[in-house]
């Protein structure tokens, strides 16, 4: 009995640092969709050359959305992308967990006058 409860507390405890080890981080950046920005032209925005909001159709059909911070650092962003076309090419701030810089995202805000404002990220 005694070596199951420290078992498991050996277990809480690693699960403890576990979380521990994720860094809850905020970034600002620009919303891409990762499929264009890794593309040979390094697309931000939505309209791209002649095909106008390429950059929401991707994330309509699926493709990873991108988070292009302000300096430049490119991060995929775990979250169903779909909910976020609309949002392509427009500054974003995330909150979420780095995973080796991949962010599990917890939070989308956007600018609208001014302010930022929280996508809603569960609603079907
Ligand atoms: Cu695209």
């Amino acid at each position: 009995m005694k070596s199951i409860v420290l078992t498991i507390l050996t277990i809480v405890a690693g699960a403890a640092l576990v979380l521990a080890a994720e860094r809850t981080i905020t970034l600002e950046g620009t919303l891409v969709s990762s499929a264009c920005y890794l593309g040979k032209f390094h697309q931000t925005g939505n309209d791209m050359g002649t095909h106008k909001n390429c950059g929401s159709e991707c994330l309509k059909n699926g493709d990873p959305a991108g988070l292009l911070s302000k300096n430049n650092e490119f991060h995929v962003l775990v979250v169903s992308s779909h909910k976020l076309a609309p949002y392509v090419g427009q500054p974003v701030r995330v909150t979420g967990t780095d995973h080796n810089g991949a962010i599990k995202v917890e939070k989308v805000e956007v600018a609208e006058d001014g302010k930022w404002k929280e996508v809603n990220l569960t609603s079907k």
